[in-house]
């Protein structure tokens, strides 16, 4: 049932057109939650909509608003045979990203924030947003989005609201959430987390807006950790608009998490079924460019042993009854980057988004349907690129924007595990940590305790590549892979992670592993052919679990003893299998050195275990060092 209804008497052909859709819709005297109706009405005062559309999430609502889209240019239909059911939108060439300069947490203390995130005092922050958004949705509908993040009634999931006056904010949340009547209905008398977002273009009457509205010079990504309300002005795009993904999933519940003592981390999780039938859960986090949605959709060459997926994501996880560690996923879809994503790189990704997909930024093909970078070898002819473009005005540009994105329910991935909608969520056996490093890091190594896991997330490094993580080749430390998600001090965030050692049975909780697919020889050919030879670790990652498979204690935790690891069939040299599974002490000896000039940053509230854990780590390097360096 359409949902649309007029709260304030302008008249419009939205309204009038769906006027006898409308018996069944939510209007706001409907709603049961006071918190909800009054900031509506706060919202409606300050930004000065047109209209009020309070979404339900049905088919039909959603159709009249991809119709609306299609219609004023905001989208383009797809092919209806190559990609049922989908659509192209095309930012603004401004806005194709999230933005971490222009990403706030307001805590009322600076030193609430940390070293790692911008701060401005929340009061002069507040009135700064509401100068702004004052009159921001003249001449637009402002759309109320009720939705769950994780599944309806889970006691680990969260409700939250968005006000949006983006159409496109509307249909992405209602892939990526559990969005309309179903999470109101849940919501009751509950409280929330208000998010607010606008494009930050106020419609003139009688004019017709661009494709994609936003304010490039006035963008605004706002959290409020305290409060738990996120104030987003000025940008449309993914991250900077969805405010249910990085802003809440991430920033504010991360907050939350630490409040009540639970984790809400950057992290896919996958469900592991060996040839057996026995089954485990894993969580892993990866900073970008790293592959972790291709490792959350992974097909294993390994006959028997199946993979599903859970999330690509996000992870938040609660100590359950038994002393176990629980895990959801949040979000109800992928917001995915579509280059790289390939048959041969992805077939469960290429399979998901087959239909039902929302395309942003990608290049579009003469016959309707979608090309990036990286989908096979050559572009087809007469290529429409991201911008809109073909032939000579497109010569110099790329087809797609590298970080052209997919919107696309999880339901439809061949792969989906059959608890993804499981209230209790799935109990996580391990934890991985990854990065892209050329050297230094073997393929795989287990860390000795949660202590020592913890300073595993904290040693979490990438090297740039071409398409992400800065210069190429430069290391970044990104810890846990949440220096852009965390809501709150990092040094304070490692201490919860450690706090998890108190919270119950130690022996109860994830053994955290540390991995790395990127190892180069010396001509710069990767060692490990990774993608589906990455089931060949998660296997002995399981078996290290269930106690049937050895390793060996070196310095910097446990690894694979040759014969555990199971190479069969993949024709790597002697020489190769030892440099991914070698401890170069000299190399780690100065990995040591940079950690301690990293941790540097995190000043006062930098926990003194970590500072042990590296201790420890030198310390049995300097055991193994055959040549001690120069600074002993
Ligand atoms: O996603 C990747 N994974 C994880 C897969 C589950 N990528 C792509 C990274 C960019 C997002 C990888 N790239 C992986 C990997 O395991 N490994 C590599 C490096 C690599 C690239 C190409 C080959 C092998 C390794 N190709 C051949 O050897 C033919
Ligand atoms: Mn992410």
């Amino acid at each position: 049932m359409a949902s649309i209804k007029r709260v304030v008497s302008v008249f419009c052909f939205l309204s009038c057109f769906s006027f006898r859709e409308m018996d069944g819709s939510v209007v706001l005297k409907d709603l049961q939650n006071d918190k909800l109706r009054l900031w509506i009405e706060e919202v409606q005062e300050l930004c000065e909509p047109d209209q009020i559309h309070i979404c339900d999430g049905t088919e039909e609502e959603n159709a009249l608003l991809l119709k609306e889209m299609v219609e004023t240019k905001s989208l383009i239909p797809l092919h209806g045979k190559f990609r049922p059911n989908s659509f192209l939108a095309r930012s603004s060439f401004e806005d194709v990203a999230r933005v971490e300069d222009r990403t706030f947490i307001c805590s009322s203390s600076i030193d609430d924030a940390g070293p790692t995130n911008n701060w401005k005092d929340p009061n002069e922050m507040k009135s700064l947003l509401k100068s702004l958004f004052k009159g921001c949705m003249r001449g637009r509908t402002m759309y109320v989005i009720p939705f769950s993040m994780g599944p309806i009634g889970s006691s680990i999931a969260q409700i939250g609201v968005e006000i949006t006056d983006s159409p496109y904010v509307v249909c992405n949340m209602r892939i990526m959430t559990r969005m309309g009547r179903e999470a109101l209905n849940a919501l009751k008398d509950q409280d929330f987390v208000p998010c607010l977002h606008s494009v930050g273009v106020p419609l003139e009457a009688g004019k017709m807006d661009n494709g994609w509205p936003c304010n490039p010079q006035n963008k605004y990504i706002v959290h409020f950790p305290q409060t738990k309300e996120i104030w987003s002005y000025g940008s449309g795009y993914g991250g900077n608009a969805l405010l249910a993904k990085k802003c809440f999933a991430l920033r504010i519940a991360s907050q939350m998490g630490k409040e009540e003592g639970w984790l809400a981390e950057h992290m896919l999780i996958l469900g592991i079924e060996n040839p057996d039938g026995k089954k485990k859960y894993f969580a892993a986090a990866f900073p970008s460019a790293c592959g972790k949605t291709n490792l959350a959709m992974l097909q294993s060459s390994l006959p028997g042993w199946k993979i599903t997926l859970v999330g690509d994501d996000i992870a938040w996880m609660k100590l359950g009854e038994d002393g176990k560690l629980y895990a959801i996923n949040p979000e109800a879809g992928m917001f995915g980057v579509a280059p790289g994503t390939s048959f041969q790189t992805n077939p469960n990704a290429m399979e998901t988004i087959k239909s039902d997909t929302i395309f942003t930024n990608v290049g579009l093909t003469q016959d309707g349907d979608v090309w990036w970078e990286g989908m096979d070898k050559d572009p087809p002819k007469n290529c429409t690129n991201w911008l809109g473009d073909m032939g000579e005005a497109a010569l110099d540009q790329k087809i797609a924007h590298p970080n052209a994105r997919y919107t696309t329910p999880i339901k439809g991935c061949p792969t989906v595990d059959p608890a993804f909608d499981d209230p209790k969520g799935v109990p996580i056996s391990a934890i991985l940590f990854g990065g892209r490093r050329a050297s230094v890091v073997p393929l795989v190594f287990e860390s000795k305790n949660w202590r020592h896991g913890t300073f595993l997330g904290t040693i979490v490094s990438s090297e740039g590549t071409a398409a992400a993580n800065g210069p190429i080749g430069k290391l970044r430390h990104d810890p846990f892979a949440m220096l852009p998600f965390c809501g709150y001090h990092m040094g304070d965030y490692f201490s919860h992670w450690l706090s998890f050692e108190k919270r119950g049975d130690p022996s109860l909780l994830p053994t955290v592993y540390y991995v790395n697919w990127f190892l180069k020889d010396g001509s710069g050919s990767f060692l490990w052919p990774g993608f589906r030879e990455n089931g060949r670790v998660l296997k002995w990652i399981f078996e290290r679990l269930d106690g049937t498979a050895s390793a060996e204690s070196t310095p910097i935790g446990n690894m694979p003893t040759p014969t555990s690891l199971d190479l069969n069939d993949l024709n790597l040299s002697i020489e190769t299998v030892g440099k991914l599974l070698t401890v170069d002490v000299g190399a780690w000896l100065n990995e040591v050195e940079e950690l301690k000039n990293y941790y540097k940053i995190f000043g006062e509230k930098f926990p003194s275990e970590i500072v042990e854990e590296l201790h420890l780590l030198e310390a049995a390097l300097v055991d193994k060092n055959p040549k001690p360096t120069e600074s002993f």
